[in-house]
């Protein structure tokens, strides 16, 4: 899938924001699409998606030590921050054609600015609670550990 340039996004290593396949149905919508292994570099293992939240919300708070993952948002706006302890990027979800793709533990924050915008999530592995990092110190410490080795 192309690659849509934001500089900030090249700063951080490990994400790519992404334009999702989109099939203009005239006078009827659009459709998009994206396939494992062909649109993004894994196979997709679990989707989940969240909803029925209001804006002002915040969510997140966490990394992943191995998950890679699609973000894409098919309604509403929310805003995703990414972090690797160095730097922070900020990407707005607003648009069904636009996906984020993370294949490096970051530390993650989203924020809801419209009532009841969806976050879908394409991931490369089940649900593993041992997967994630929810103290911003131990994802430091892990982040440090691995540029270490
Ligand atoms: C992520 C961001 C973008 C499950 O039981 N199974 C699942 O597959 C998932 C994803 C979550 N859960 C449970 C774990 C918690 O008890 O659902 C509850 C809410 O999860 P969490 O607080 O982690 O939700 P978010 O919105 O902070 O984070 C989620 C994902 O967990 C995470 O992988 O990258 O969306």
């Amino acid at each position: 899938m192309q690659k849509i340039g934001e500089d900030s996004i090249n700063d951080i290593d490990g994400v790519s924001l992404i334009k999702i396949h989109q099939v203009l149905t005239q006078g009827k919508g659009n459709l998009q699409f994206f396939e494992g292994m062909r649109d993004i570099p894994f196979e997709i293992k679990r989707i989940y998606y969240i909803s029925n939240v209001k804006a002002g919300i915040w969510r997140g708070a966490h990394a992943h030590k191995t998950l890679k993952q699609l973000l894409f948002c098919p309604y509403g706006k929310i805003v995703v921050n990414l972090n690797n302890i160095a730097k922070e990027i900020s990407i707005t979800l607003d648009s069904p054609d636009k996906g984020i793709l993370i294949e490096k533990p970051l530390w993650r924050d989203m924020f809801w600015k419209i009532d009841n915008s969806i976050l879908c999530v394409a991931a490369s592995d089940y649900y593993f609670v041992e997967d994630y990092i929810r103290e911003y110190s131990i994802f430091k410490q892990y982040i440090e550990q691995l540029q270490s080795q």
